[in-house]
């Protein structure tokens, strides 16, 4: 850490220009509810992610900041420090959305660090450091599985030509085409030559911890462990009238009895297990046909990779009992798979201390989602800052965090930012 004396305590950001900016991206794929809720849709590399994409690059640039786009289409803005030998402190998240998103998930860590560039030149700070804002491809990996691809590609975690071959779950499109096809085949080498000093993500919490506690900032101390898998059951069609039951390989029961395991599985092995079936495709899906085939997602997480592993096993080991009393064709394909992540104790230490100084009540937890932050945590000292969501929902156009939170912890951002960019 820098030494102790925070270089510019009474700094602070502007909340209006940076809910002026969330707003105005929001805009781009807007969903709206029957109860004036709105969220958004800006699927990985869809057009909607590229108007997006458009938009943020271009306030980057009235910012007067270096763009660079690299092979996977990671976006990255360069405020220039005193001191360009320097490796820069590094702001990031995402701006791909789930296709019902909210329209703070990952766009709210973009942006914030937008608004402490705008900051740090309204208040005519020079920094030794350059400072960097980033948004990485594809975080969600709902559309081009696994989800932070852009980030494990940059830290070199992922292939490129492996993760350019990668196809949507949607349409089929190849990511590389998709890529070019959206303009953001970008022509900075992958995995990154440079990394950062530090990266820090500011990021809504997606969940009811902080709320349920009444804490404005989490002090994010590290990550859950993930595991995705696409399961595909192949059965026989057949008539829904004339088919006796004991005849039937029926790939839509199957579906419905792995849906009915997991949900068994976190019962079982206990209250960090979760367990989602998020994806259930039935082929070809008409009333009066006993289904040929059925595809569906299983999404594990723990924060205990021994307990995941378990939960693994166990599905598994159920797979196989079932294809066997069906007669089905049970395959599967891992789509993603991350242990847990630790950050870094100093980082985190900054985080509260930092938070605490400010007067905002804080507590310590681990994510329940993915963040491009674990895989820069690979790289470089890394922190996450969590904000509270309304009523614990994400990915859910109804996901809010009110504004007070937002310029609460965006300020926390700023401060943690100053004491790693060594503010001359
Ligand atoms: O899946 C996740 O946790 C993240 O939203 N990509
Ligand atoms: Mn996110
Ligand atoms: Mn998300």
């Amino acid at each position: 850490m820098a030494d102790e004396t925070p270089a510019a305590p009474d700094l602070h950001i502007d909340i209006e220009r940076l809910l002026t900016r969330i707003d105005a991206l929001g805009q781009i794929g807007r969903i709206d509810g029957p109860n004036g809720e709105w969220g958004n849709a800006r699927l990985a590399l869809t057009d909607a992610d590229r108007a997006g994409r458009d938009l943020v690059v271009g306030w980057m640039r009235e910012l007067g900041m270096e763009i660079a786009v690299d092979a996977i289409g990671n976006v990255v803005a360069t405020r220039a420090g005193s001191d360009p030998s320097l490796s820069a402190v590094m702001i990031g998240s995402h701006i791909d959305t789930v296709g019902t998103g909210g329209r703070f998930d990952g766009n709210l860590g973009v942006l914030a660090g937008l608004e402490i560039v705008e900051t740090l030149d309204a208040a005519g700070l020079a920094a030794e450091r350059p400072l960097q804002v980033a948004f990485f491809t594809d975080e969600e990996g709902s559309r081009f599985a696994p989800d932070m691809l852009g980030s494990q590609v940059y830290v070199g975690g992922l292939d490129l030509e492996q993760a350019l071959d990668v196809v949507a779950a949607d349409d089929g499109a190849r990511l590389g085409e998709e890529l070019v096809r959206i303009g953001y085949a970008g022509d900075v080498e992958c995995p990154t030559a440079r990394p950062p000093h530090a990266f820090v993500e500011l990021h809504i919490e997606q969940g009811p911890i902080l709320e349920a506690d009444d804490v404005t900032i989490g002090v994010v101390e590290g990550v859950q462990g993930i595991s995705w898998t696409e399961i595909v059951i192949i059965g026989q069609s057949a008539h829904a009238g004339t088919t006796p039951m004991r005849l039937r390989h029926d790939p839509a029961f199957c579906a419905a009895a792995i849906a009915t395991y997991v949900r068994d599985l976190t019962h079982h092995l206990g209250s960090d297990q979760v367990g989602t079936v998020g994806r259930i495709e039935v082929h070809p899906n008409l009333v009066n046909v006993v289904p040929a085939r059925a595809a569906l997602t299983v999404d594990l997480r723990n924060t205990d990779e021994r307990v995941l592993q378990e939960a693994e096993g166990r599905l598994s080991a159920f797979l196989e009992e079932l294809a066997e009393s069906e007669g089905v064709q049970i395959s599967t394909t891992t789509l993603a798979r991350f242990e847990p992540v630790e950050f870094d104790p100093a980082m985190v230490d900054l985080v509260e201390t930092t938070a605490r100084r400010l007067g905002h009540s804080t507590r310590r937890l681990s994510s329940g989602a993915g963040h491009d932050a674990q895989m820069l945590a690979r790289i470089c000292p890394t922190a996450m800052i969590f904000t509270p969501s309304v009523n614990g929902l994400s990915h859910n156009i109804a996901e809010f965090t009110e504004a007070v939170d937002i310029e609460a912890g965006a300020n926390v951002l700023l401060q943690v930012v100053l004491d790693q960019l060594e503010v001359g």
